[in-house]
């Protein structure tokens, strides 16, 4: 709830009350039961409230139902939120497309069971005279809903291609960064980590900071040299949150691909937040989600500025304790970044195609090498690859014999 209040004040919105109910399973009609509707009614207008957000996701039927009941408030649920949060924040118009394409998608199946609803209501379809789809859009016998539906898949399918085509430059560019061999390290975490801070810290550069959910959206790739004197690329992007809405991990795909396909991640964690392991974990699962739970990840616990003592690194595995603000901790993180990408090795057992040339010679340049057979479909080749170069023979991972990293 606490964080819900925080996603509330960062849509611009001031909390004026809230409550709790714990139920085996949602009412059927109004999602909570009756006692509680007219509960918040009250609470509402005393207050003088003119929304009620619930922390879950609420289906199509239980917000009408809502809606109804709360007369002249609007009911929100946490999806709506952290969209309305994303369309706030979107400055780059790849960011704009995505979030507008997750709205749609968010509206469609409410759209149509409201207007359905409504339709029914009326004494069936047809007879509604409004003119949002224009003179000439509407067919004989075409119900308003058939017609906004319509317009809003038409929409849906604009916006996925302009997305397709951005998400088409992006790996363009990415193929390039990767034929350049210089490892990509992506930042992760849970929103208002530090991240875009450690981002500029390392990077010099001027990421935008807030003490926001969701301060950033786009992806920010800025160089940074490591003590050794390797160079790579840092990638800072999107945080995630519990219940991330499905319809924003879709619409996001472009933005999340720069995450699905680094080399090394490090998972920044807030160690001075009351739930860290809870975000941490909440984290480990949307990586799953997102197809990057095969990459190697360095966590790093932020913020220990703010703490008297240090943290306890027990619940975290490969961790190190940093403050990105100050620059505490921050050598240790580099060169642990270093080695992870310049003196690990990784077995892998992969079936390289005839057409791979470039990656098989690379295994024989940059790798141990340890068994080599050919077969119709390729080389089945086993050993050990640098950890940087793990990402470029993922594809051809062999899944029978033990071939993940560590
Ligand atoms: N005390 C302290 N504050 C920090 C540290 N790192 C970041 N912060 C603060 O935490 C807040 C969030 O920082 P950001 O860098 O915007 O976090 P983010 O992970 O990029 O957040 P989103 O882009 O919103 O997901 C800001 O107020 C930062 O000043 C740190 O090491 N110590
Ligand atoms: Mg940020």
């Amino acid at each position: 709830m606490a964080e819900l209040a925080l996603l509330c004040e960062t849509a611009g919105l001031e909390v004026v009350g809230e409550t709790i109910q714990n139920l085996d399973s949602p009412h059927p009609d109004t999602f909570i039961g009756s006692g509680k509707v007219e509960e918040i009614k009250i609470l509402a207008e005393e207050n003088l409230a003119n929304v009620i957000i619930f922390d879950n996701e609420l289906l199509p039927r239980h917000q009408r139902e809502l809606e109804q009941r709360f007369e002249s408030v609007r009911v929100l649920d946490r999806t709506a939120l952290i969209l309305d949060i994303f369309a706030q924040h979107a400055s780059t118009r790849e960011g704009a497309l995505q979030v507008e394409l997750a709205q749609y998608e968010y509206r469609l199946p409410r759209l149509t069971r409201a207007w359905t609803h409504l339709a029914r209501q009326a004494g069936g379809g047809g007879g509604r005279t409004g003119s949002v789809g224009g003179v000439g859009l509407r067919g004989p016998g075409e119900t308003q809903l058939e017609i906004d539906r319509r317009e809003i898949r038409h929409r849906i399918a604009h916006l996925k291609e302009e997305i397709e085509k951005v998400r088409a430059h992006r790996s363009n560019y990415r193929a390039q960064r990767k034929r350049a061999h210089i490892p990509i390290v992506a930042i992760v975490g849970y929103t208002n980590a530090g991240k875009s801070t450690l981002l500029n810290r390392l990077s010099k550069s001027n990421v935008y900071v807030a003490n926001q959910l969701f301060a950033t959206l786009d992806p920010t790739t800025r160089r940074v040299s490591l003590p050794g004197g390797h160079i790579s690329l840092f990638t800072d992007t999107v945080g995630f949150i519990q219940k991330l809405p499905t319809q924003l991990i879709a619409a996001f795909r472009a933005t999340l691909e720069e995450i699905s396909e680094a080399d090394l991640l490090i998972h920044l964690v807030d160690i001075t937040h009351p739930n860290a392991l809870a975000q941490f974990k909440s984290v480990q699962q949307t990586l799953i989600e997102i197809n990057a739970g095969h990459i190697p990840v360095i966590t790093a616990l932020n913020k220990i500025d703010r703490l008297k003592n240090p943290p306890s690194l027990e619940e975290y595995t490969n961790a190190i304790p940093i403050s990105a603000l100050t620059g505490q901790g921050l050598p240790e993180l580099l060169n642990a970044i270093e080695q992870e990408l310049f003196e690990t090795f990784v077995p892998v057992y992969v079936r390289l195609p005839y057409q791979q040339g470039q990656l098989i010679s690379l295994f024989h340049e940059e790798g141990h090498v340890e068994t080599v057979e050919h077969d119709r479909h390729g080389v089945v080749m086993r050993g050990q690859i640098p950890l940087r170069l793990l990402a470029r023979f993922q594809p051809f991972l062999q899944p029978a014999k033990s071939s993940s990293p560590r």
